[in-house]
């Protein structure tokens, strides 16, 4: 079976900061499909698009008022994590981190910081990679050249 997660946002002006997720499953060799999908402007079509997906994991960014992540916690069955995205609507991003976050008891929404879709790449990576080692392999990999990278750039201060 292929591992799959899917790329939710709310809009189009979302989609540079949650392609970098995108980039990350690439690198990893996961298999997404990416959806501008409103929780507020297209409510009917998230929900019909979260019933029939057959995704493992779900990432889900937006901005402002950010319900969408939660939207598809309170639909689906599978983790879902959230990106609070500092549109510009938005107050610094915190109104969105506090819109994802603060979900109610029952309807988790794992939430990374503000704007680092790359970090919600990298944990729905991190996810599949328990019972797929393949994308195991590759996250620690990814672990390894994050960490030599660290030991050139302190050899690098002498
Ligand atoms: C949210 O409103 C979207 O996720 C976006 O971050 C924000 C602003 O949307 P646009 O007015 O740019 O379409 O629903």
């Amino acid at each position: 079976m292929t591992n799959k997660v899917s790329i939710l946002m709310g809009s189009k002006s979302d989609l540079e900061i949650m392609k970098k997720a995108g980039e990350v499953l690439a690198s990893m060799g996961i298999d997404y499909d990416i959806n501008i999908l409103s929780a507020h402007r297209t409510p009917h079509e998230t929900i019909e698009f979260v019933e029939n997906s057959t995704s493992d994991v779900f990432i889900a960014g937006a901005g402002g008022a950010a319900h969408l992540p939660g939207v598809v916690a309170g639909i689906t069955t599978k983790p879902v994590i959230g990106v609070p995205v500092n549109a510009t609507i938005s107050i610094n991003g915190i109104d969105s981190l506090l819109s994802i976050v603060q979900m109610p008891p029952g309807v988790p929404v794992a939430t990374v910081g503000i704007d680092n879709a790359k970090n919600a790449g990298i944990l729905a990576a991190q996810m599949i990679a328990i019972s797929n080692q393949n994308v195991h392999d590759k996250i620690v990999a990814f672990k390894k050249e994050q960490h030599d990278t660290v030991l050139a750039s302190n050899d690098a201060l002498v």
